[in-house]
């Protein structure tokens, strides 16, 4: 009922009035003054007013599961959605309840997290009140090799849903990070269960620098957020609706081939690297060249001195352009 009251007061111009609220919903005046009250608590400002209604008059940059589900359409990704203050890692969160039988499309949502994962071992800095720390459970018919084609999508849905909401143009730094103006804004770490030779479940995870104003000495060089580049504050939950929404509208593309091919060429669109040069670090050697592209399978495709192209697997490499991160 709280996310319907959310939901019905955003959509209203004007005063909604607590009868038709009543009407509606099929509750009693005491149980929708109720909820008005713990919406006032969450920092919700609603004007009251005698013979009129009610009426949100700003929705602050609220997190809960109520204010997440109100702006979540009618897509299937992204809903339930569970809401946490605190955990330690949404990916193992999605991790618990898939084992405890979740179904495709749940989404956990964090304020904080304290054991943050970037990939091969690395901390992801989550603080409270500031970015968007959120991972969904996929339970695609493919093949394991195709899931790591996921993170791509994935950082194609957060380009677009972030476009969506404030207008501006992330791009993509292969495989999983977003940047914006050469600095890392987003991050994706892609986790996956499976058996013999099936996928059971994937976890998508996603860490978005939102309202952040200031980052850590250690990283301060190579992140930033969606207000420092723009002077603003977003609203978490909108961004995330949006996001799913895009990720929604792209996995149904990726389901139909199990590939790349009907996302290629957006997803070059918003590669930070196209045509630049990049050093390519693999395990045994370090090389240079220029981004070309990606495969329908998701590789990235480095032209080498003499011209010969590379295919370069995610997962064994990192990816730098030639003056800094990106
Ligand atoms: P990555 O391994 O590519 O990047 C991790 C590196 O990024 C760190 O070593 C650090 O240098 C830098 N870093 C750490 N925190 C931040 C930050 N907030 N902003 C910018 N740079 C940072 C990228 O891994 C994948 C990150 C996924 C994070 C999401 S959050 C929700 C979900 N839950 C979870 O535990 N991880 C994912």
């Amino acid at each position: 009922m709280k996310a319907e009251i959310i939901r019905l007061l955003k959509s209203c111009d004007g005063y909604l009035s607590g009868q038709e609220l009543c009407e509606k919903l099929n509750v009693s005046r005491t149980a929708v003054w109720k909820v008005i009250n713990q919406l006032r608590e969450e920092g919700y400002e609603i004007e009251a007013v005698r013979n009129k209604g009610y009426r949100l008059v700003e929705s602050a940059d609220v997190m809960t599961a109520a204010e997440l589900e109100s702006c979540m359409g009618d897509q299937q990704l992204g809903l339930p959605v569970k809401y946490y203050d605190k955990i330690d890692s949404t990916n193992n969160q999605v991790r618990r309840l898939a084992e405890e039988g979740a179904e495709e499309g749940l989404l956990v949502v964090a304020e904080c997290q304290e054991a943050g994962k970037g990939r091969r071992g690395r901390v992801w800095k989550s603080p409270a009140g500031s970015g968007i720390w959120m991972s969904f459970l996929l339970k695609p018919q493919v093949g394991p090799e195709h899931a790591s084609m996921l993170t791509l999508v994935a950082a194609m849905a957060v380009a677009s849903g972030i476009q969506d909401i404030t207008g501006m143009e992330t791009k993509i730094k292969w495989p999983n990070d977003l940047v914006l103006s050469g600095k890392k804004i987003c991050g994706i770490l892609t986790e996956m269960s499976t058996d013999l030779d099936s996928i059971r479940y994937i976890i998508v995870g996603i860490g978005i620098n939102v309202n952040t104003p200031d980052f850590p000495e250690d990283i301060a060089a190579t992140a930033t957020s969606l207000y420092l580049e723009s002077g603003k504050s977003w609203k978490r939950s909108e961004l995330i609706a949006a996001i799913m929404k895009r990720m929604e509208q792209y996995y149904e593309i990726f389901l139909k081939t199990a590939d790349l091919s009907g996302l290629k060429e957006e997803y070059e669109s918003k590669l930070a690297n196209l045509g630049r040069q990049v050093k390519v670090l693999a395990p045994k050697q370090e090389y240079c060249g220029i981004c070309r592209g990606i495969t329908e399978g998701g590789e990235l495709l480095v032209e080498r001195e003499g011209g010969s192209i590379s295919q370069v697997m995610s997962g064994e490499v990192s990816v730098r352009g030639i003056y800094g991160y990106v």
